[in-house]
């Protein structure tokens, strides 16, 4: 069974494209927005490069260890994926579980293309019903916990170091908002890229075929195209670098030269100075022990860590503890 719920549209891009360009200082763009149906290609094409093994390692550590963690989920559990994406690395989580019983998933997406690809990829599992849910995260976690039946534990799933988007101390909130939602017995397994080599990352986010690049140029493109402007894409070019201080890498977007961009359905015209950048996505690198730190703060007991050797990243199966 399969239906869908429409979520943000041109006028909250709008709002939100006018208040990072006019921001005071380093000019921003929400990385939210890198995914429209271009952009959730390009990601896809991505996760396929060699010097980007962080999907690769996420696969592997589920491919490995589904059944462990879904052994350390009994009862009638509902499946929830925040950021599902193609959902191509769900299949090992959901086999499990279906293995054991029918089981419901509710793969969570802002983008509509991104949804319809992980429908289709998961929609020979027996025994599986998908739900898809086009929202914000936590909207649409606020609707699988409305739909929770009697006796059902939740165990979701924030894979992929999305959770590496969030500036900290973001990413704390974000999981306390989780918590918040969840009751105790529920799980979340979390996704993280560990720290590694700054030239292995560097090359990881500016890769020399060019895709991260266009994957970054796209969300200018994006904006010629729903908000009627008139970047010059030619004008600019794509920048990873890492910040030491926040141990992330950063996407910005370098202006080549000083130029000023008319953006009609923002009601805006901006203009960039020669050298200076939009910053367009934070992607935060972890520490094993600052995984655990983070979630025991948010209100979660760190149940059990999965590291995967060849790329460092870490899954971790956090339980919700009982609020004081
Ligand atoms: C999907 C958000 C985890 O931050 O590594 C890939 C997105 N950005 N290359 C990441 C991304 C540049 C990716 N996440």
């Amino acid at each position: 069974m399969t239906n869908a719920v429409t979520a943000s549209t041109t006028g909250d891009f709008a709002v939100d494209v006018r208040a990072g360009l006019t921001k005071a200082g380093q000019k921003e763009l929400p990385s939210k927005y890198l995914y429209d149906t271009i952009g959730s290609k390009l990601f896809d094409v991505i996760a396929e490069l060699p010097q980007y093994g962080l999907t690769r390692a996420d696969e592997r550590l589920l491919k490995e260890h589904a059944r462990e963690i879904v052994r350390q989920t009994p009862g009638d559990v509902i499946l929830c994926e925040l950021g599902s994406g193609s959902g191509k690395k769900t299949r090992w989580i959901l086999e499990a579980l279906a293995r054991r019983r029918h089981t419901y998933y509710f793969p969570i997406e802002i983008s509509s293309a991104a949804l319809a690809v992980c429908r289709r990829e998961l929609a020979d599992l027996p025994a599986v019903g998908i739900v898809g849910l086009e929202r914000e995260y936590l909207d649409g976690l606020l609707e699988v916990a409305a739909r929770r039946q009697e006796g059902q534990r939740i165990l979701a799933l924030f894979l992929g170091s999305t959770i590496g988007n969030f500036s900290s101390p973001a990413d704390r909130t974000f999981l306390r908002d989780i918590r918040n939602i969840l009751q105790p017995g529920d799980a979340l397994l979390l996704g993280t890229d560990l720290e590694k080599p700054i030239p292995q990352l560097i090359e990881a986010y500016d890769d020399p075929l060019g895709v991260t690049a266009a994957f970054n140029l796209n969300l200018l493109a994006r904006i010629n195209r729903e908000l009627e402007a008139n970047f010059v894409l030619a004008q600019f070019e794509h920048v990873a670098r890492f910040n030491a201080e926040t141990r992330s890498i950063e996407m910005h977007l370098r202006a080549l030269r000083r130029q000023t961009v008319a953006i009609q359905g923002a009601d805006l015209a901006i203009t960039l100075e020669e050298g200076e950048t939009i910053w367009t996505e934070n992607s935060h690198k972890y520490s094993l022990e600052e995984v655990a730190g983070i979630a025991t703060h948010a209100g979660w007991v760190c149940r059990a860590q999965w590291i995967d050797r060849e790329w460092p990243f870490a899954e971790s199966l956090l339980t919700a503890a009982n609020v004081e």
